[in-house]
């Protein structure tokens, strides 16, 4: 223990603190639940940051489908692990890309009334594979630049869903306590910057010990 937290010093999760970001929701979710909920997650960079911050205290209350990535998993795995466990407060931490692949169970929710509470961190892109093609294929970005015109609110509202567009920490808070206090099917679609990265990484066939963060990247350029 005294090993790894000497890591836990050495190579700290370094985030920005002033804009909406995925790291920052995911640790006001696990403040406003006291680590006491069970998250889904969907795939992409959103994954990487439940992952990585929110501190998961109990076995089974992370839901992912880790590296088979099954796009659109976490939807009907929030509304399945909120039927078998009521007294949870169950979140999916959505991308915007996963969210197209799945939303049309925000109806599912609705009609048997569950109320889960769906996270979009909405970048307008995939992120993912933008990060890839961002870090090592020198920005020619192909077909992950999303861009469209699709509103999530309207469309989460049309299907009975409460729905919140949130640019910022403050507006999240509201939102997601709003929805906890509600507790019927909500959507909160979070709008974060397409340029944000999952941090630390490793590079394609380069060592664990070769792990890079942003501050690296500034200190080679
Ligand atoms: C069906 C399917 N197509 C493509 C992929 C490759 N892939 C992995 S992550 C990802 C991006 C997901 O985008 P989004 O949901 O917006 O999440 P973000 O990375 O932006 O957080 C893609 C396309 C996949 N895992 N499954
Ligand atoms: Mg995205």
């Amino acid at each position: 223990m005294e090993h790894i937290k000497s890591y836990k010093l050495d190579y700290p999760m370094r985030y920005n603190r002033d804009i909406l970001n995925g790291p920052l929701i995911m640790e006001k979710i696990y403040e406003i639940t006291n680590g006491d909920a069970i998250i889904t997650t969907d795939v992409g960079q959103h994954q990487m940051w439940a992952a990585q911050h929110y501190k998961f205290k109990e076995p089974r209350t992370l839901l992912t489908s880790g590296g088979l990535g099954t796009m659109g998993y976490g939807l009907g795995a929030c509304i399945g692990a909120k039927v078998g466990r009521k007294d949870k407060t169950v979140v999916n931490i959505a991308g915007d890309g996963c969210f197209r692949m799945n939303m049309n169970e925000v109806a599912t929710a609705t009609r048997y009334n569950i109320p889960i509470i769906e996270v979009i961190f909405n970048n307008h892109v995939l992120g993912m594979v933008r990060q890839w093609q961002d870090l090592f294929y020198g920005k020619r970005y192909s077909a992950t630049v999303l861009d469209d015109q699709v509103d999530f609110v309207k469309v989460s509202e049309g299907m009975g869903a409460k729905a919140y567009s949130v640019d910022t920490i403050e507006e999240f808070e509201k939102a997601f306590k709003e929805a906890i206090e509600l507790n019927i099917p909500c959507v909160i679609d979070c709008h974060i910057d397409r340029e944000d990265k999952v941090f630390p990484m490793v590079s394609p066939g380069a060592a664990i010990s070769e792990a890079f963060d942003r501050e690296d990247l500034n200190n080679k350029k």
